[in-house]
């Protein structure tokens, strides 16, 4: 990508030719078998940025050939985890260097705000891929007691061709979430990225060529869901599937999983996580944390905490408050630094968006902010809030993937730790209390894979991030999420004189 920048409106775009557009195999940026490419769209207008070759079953098997070939025959598997750690770095250090590129191109391609994935999306991205070059040459099995009689050790290795299938909210960190600890593991990958956002992956296929990743040790193949997608699923020569998406395609991914080669998968999936607001909190304090919740990338955010309880003693100030923050929010260009909110990923999503807030005001809940789409053009949809919503409301279950709070009254702890629970998700839930045997016993209570006391979106990288119940199961971060690519061997020998 080239870059230089425009004024517009009065703030500076970073103006970026988008260079990649092929499919990433074997280290050469190709045409799809088919010929055929895709259209990839600016959500500020639903205008064309480029035509991506679009990955079908034909070039999934290409890219698995290629990366097989690196797994049995290839250097990766087989250097030090140093050696595979220092290339790690300097692809690190290369991401460092495009930093606003990158930002640049999730901004068009996905309505993300500039200034977020210039100081932390992309930065965050390069920390956790310089935690796993660090873990690389730090995996090591045990030595077991066993019996008198023998001696035995295990083996950690990587499982072999990874399949990654990844969704359209945060491009380039999800694609840093799989592609990091998979290749410190030692395993070679392919990933689809989300037909939605496929240019920062193509564009960090060609950085990682460059910090010297080996041909055929990272494929980056976009294309569709059910073709490119469901051929990853499926393939009998992908040892392992890490998805992340929708429950519903979660399920599929599963499905085809154990149809073909009974491949392990890890699944992190759709959320509708719970704030829990206790009576002794600082209002002003839990109100931006609750709104920075539900409002932070418009909504669009496995993690993000949609359900606001509040106990009952500050409620009333609560909603009133919240209304007032959530409409001096800034909705319009991702680019201009005083925007707070883009546009959502595209018309699909602000459609679905749209409707979840037809049917919350239809099932009788009360309208408080926003409510509307805004802007004559692009998916922008202003932050919502609804209040007087029931357990057992659409607006209360489903997971909306968009910029919609849902506020609910409790009285006392067992209400609320009752109340968070009754949901069919489990990603995450937030705490926001002074009190230490309250966070502690609701921490314990929850059923979910992060707990954030007094905070929110606390990401680090050695902090897993994964599910309960239909959230899916496996990490994403952290040395779980390295383990996830690793398999263990038990290798045992008989002592001398033993009866063997
Ligand atoms: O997700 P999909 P969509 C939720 C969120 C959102 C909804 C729909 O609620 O509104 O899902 O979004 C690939 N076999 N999340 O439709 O379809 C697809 O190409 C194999 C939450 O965009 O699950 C993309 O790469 N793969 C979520 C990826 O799956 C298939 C983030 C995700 O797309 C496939 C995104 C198939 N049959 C959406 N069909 C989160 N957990 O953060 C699609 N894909």
């Amino acid at each position: 990508a080239n870059r230089s920048s425009e004024k517009h409106e009065g703030f500076e775009v970073p103006k970026v030719d988008v260079k990649f557009t092929k499919l990433f195999i074997n280290g050469q940026f190709v045409d799809a078998v088919s010929g055929k490419t895709f259209e990839t769209r600016d959500p500020r207008t639903g205008e064309v940025i480029a035509r991506i070759a679009e990955g079908d079953k034909a070039d999934i098997d290409l890219a698995v050939k290629a990366a097989r070939e690196a797994f049995d025959n290839g250097p990766w598997p087989r250097m030090s985890g140093y050696e595979r750690g220092r290339i790690l770095h300097r692809f690190a250090d290369i991401v460092e260097q495009h930093v606003e590129e990158l930002a640049a191109l999730d901004t068009m391609d996905a309505g993300k705000l500039f200034q977020v994935g210039k100081l932390f999306d992309v930065p965050s991205s390069v920390q956790l891929l310089r935690y796993f070059a660090g873990a690389a040459d730090k995996v090591h099995g045990a030595t077991l007691k066993m019996s008198q009689r023998m001696q035995g050790y295990t083996l950690k290795e990587p499982v072999g061709v990874v399949g990654h299938i990844v969704p359209w909210n945060y491009p380039t960190t999800m694609f840093f979430f799989k592609v990091g600890p998979g290749l410190a593991a030692g395993c070679t990958v392919v990933i689809k990225p989300a037909e939605q956002t496929p240019l920062s992956a193509l564009f960090c296929a060609h950085l990682a060529k460059e910090a010297g990743v080996p041909d055929g040790v990272l494929n980056v193949v976009p294309g569709f869901g059910a073709t490119a997608g469901a051929a990853i699923a499926s393939h009998m020569d992908i040892d392992k599937v890490s998805f992340t998406g929708s429950t519903e395609v979660g399920r599929l991914v599963m499905e085809a999983a154990a149809k073909s080669n009974l491949k392990p998968v890890s699944l992190e999936l759709g959320g509708k996580s719970p704030v829990i607001v206790f009576d002794d909190a600082d209002v002003d304090m839990a109100v931006n944390l609750a709104n920075m919740a539900t409002f932070t990338n418009k909504g669009e955010i496995c993690v993000a905490g949609t359900r606001i309880y509040v106990q009952e003693g500050i409620y009333d100030t609560f909603v009133k408050k919240a209304a007032e923050v959530a409409k001096r929010s800034v909705v319009g260009d991702p680019f201009n630094p005083h925007v707070h909110q883009g546009p959502q990923v595209d018309k699909d999503q602000y459609e679905k968006i749209l409707k979840y807030i037809d049917m919350g005001k239809r099932e009788g809940a009360t309208l408080v902010a926003g409510g509307k789409p805004c802007g004559n053009k692009g998916y922008y949809v202003e932050p919502t809030i609804f209040t007087d919503v029931k357990d057992d409301m659409v607006i209360a279950q489903d997971e909306i993937f968009g910029p919609v709070m849902a506020l609910m009254k409790f009285k006392t702890v067992e209400e609320a730790i009752q109340k968070a629970n009754n949901t069919r998700y489990g990603l995450a839930a937030g705490i926001v209390t002074k009190n230490i045997d309250i966070a502690n016993t609701v921490s314990r209570s929850i059923r979910a894979g992060a707990i954030w006391i007094n905070c929110y979106f606390a990401f680090e990288p050695d902090a897993p991030l994964g599910g309960y119940k239909m959230s899916g199961f496996g990490k994403d971060m952290g040395m779980d999420s390295l383990d996830k690519y690793l398999q263990t061997k038990t290798v045992v020998t008989p002592l001398y004189n033993s009866p063997w």
